[in-house]
């Protein structure tokens, strides 16, 4: 059955920050520091999820989707990153999944979607190699108590952005600008997702995941400058985090004179065979030749196309170029692929034609991507609800639902109808 979702994410929507039990987050501390999001907003209250949960469930089944991929807060399920399970973090997440089951929505939790424990921060959160560990421990947690219902599991969401917006450059948590020196931050996700594929087929996973969110990468001019630029961009996005999972192999980065401590048996373990790739994918990028800023590229931008409400460009050609691309590097050593995010930001309006135009140009892109033999199996939107958008606040709208912060008000948008429609013509 291709699977046809809504994504979110636990800080992003959950709110009760500070409820049953739950630990602090990087996400907490960094939100809470003066300046490091736009006009100072917290993900203190978001949606409001962890209490409307059920109205959110009824707008899902409104849709017509038959998944739904969400994540779990660590710091609900180990407050402190390690140690005993708090029970009724535990309890949130199971009502949510028998919730989903009940009304016929396949769940499929994404087990760390950037909201590390802030004690594991206090110990140097990914760059201690520790916290691989960790997250495996935290991993067998949840699935000991949700694999007998849940099927589908992700790992991490977007290593990528995780490692250069946090600790590279500084603009998500947890705030550390370390450029090249972040790469650390690669290897520690990606050893903490085989040790947590380890632990969740322990306890009887059948679908294991790791979500990489993959740009199809274009030099600025045909100069070799430019062109050796978009290749470093390209080893460093993309293949950083895909070889190392598909192909057991690590791109060659010594050009960067950055060294990774990759121990004995550490790809084996990265390397272990899953049950898909989940895809984010939301434009292309065009990279030229290095300026002075201690990267080895410059992002150039992508010129003569729409832009959404975040100045994103919208390439709907490009999902089907990333994924002709994925099948060719990889052949019979990628498994099938599931979109697990596309969207796009718009204004806060209810007829979000823009969104519409957005969906319906990607989802003719992944058809056509399937006509040319790539194996999809599931596409979903980013997002279900307007939500905290990390250092943008609540002012970037991804939603197919809007939402009234104010008043918690859910409003689905005309895209939502569209999407309906599309998804169930004849329920109209
Ligand atoms: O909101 C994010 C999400 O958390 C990860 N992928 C991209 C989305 C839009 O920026």
């Amino acid at each position: 059955m291709f699977l046809w979702g809504t994504a979110t994410a636990a800080y992003q929507i959950e709110g009760a920050v500070t409820e049953d039990g739950r630990g602090v987050s990087i996400w907490d501390t960094f939100s809470h520091e003066p300046g490091r999001t736009r006009d100072g907003h917290t993900g203190d209250v978001a949606c409001d999820h962890y209490h409307r949960w059920p109205e959110d469930i009824a707008l899902m089944s409104g849709l017509g989707v038959n998944a739904y991929r969400f994540s779990i807060a660590w710091p609900r399920v180990q407050p402190t990153g390690t140690g005993e399970a708090n029970p009724k973090g535990l309890d949130f997440y199971e009502r949510l999944v028998d919730g989903l089951l009940d009304a016929g929505i396949t769940p499929a939790p994404t087990l760390f979607h950037w909201d590390l424990p802030q004690a594991l921060q206090d110990r140097g959160g990914w760059m201690n190699r520790d916290t691989s560990q960790y997250f495996a421990e935290y991993a067998a947690i949840v699935a000991d108590r949700l694999s007998d219902r849940v099927k589908m599991w992700i790992t991490l969401n977007e290593p990528f952005i995780h490692m250069a917006y946090g600790y590279g450059l500084g603009i998500h948590a947890p705030g550390q600008a370390l450029l090249l020196d972040a790469l650390p931050v690669a290897h520690h996700q990606l050893l903490g997702h085989g040790l947590a594929v380890q632990a969740l087929r322990a306890s009887g996973a059948e679908q294991v995941l790791i979500t990489n969110n993959c740009t199809p990468v274009r030099p600025g001019s045909d100069s070799e400058a430019d062109r050796a630029a978009a290749d470093a961009y390209d080893a460093l996005h993309n293949r950083l985090f895909n070889d190392p999972v598909l192909l057991g192999t690590y791109p060659d980065l010594s050009a960067y004179g950055v060294e990774m401590d990759v121990r004995d048996g550490d790809l084996d373990v990265i390397s272990a065979p899953l049950d898909g790739l989940g895809v984010n994918y939301y434009n292309p990028t065009r990279i030229g030749a290095p300026t002075d800023d201690g990267l080895p590229f410059t992002d150039l931008g992508i010129t003569g196309h729409p832009t959404t409400a975040f100045g994103w460009p919208v390439v709907p050609d490009g999902l089907r170029e990333l994924l002709v691309g994925l099948r060719d590097r990889y052949g019979a050593a990628l498994p099938p692929i599931h979109i697990t995010e596309n969207g796009c930001s718009t204004e806060d309006t209810l007829d979000d034609q823009d969104r519409i135009a957005f969906l319906d140009g990607h989802l003719t892109a992944l058809d056509q991507a399937g006509a040319e033999g790539v194996d999809v199996r599931g596409y979903f939107v980013w997002s279900l609800l307007d939500n905290f958008e990390w250092a943008e606040g609540y002012h970037q709208r991804f939603g197919l639902v809007q939402v009234d912060f104010d008043t918690q008000r859910r409003t689905p948008r005309a895209s939502y109808t569209w999407l309906r429609n599309r998804l169930s013509p004849d329920a109209s």
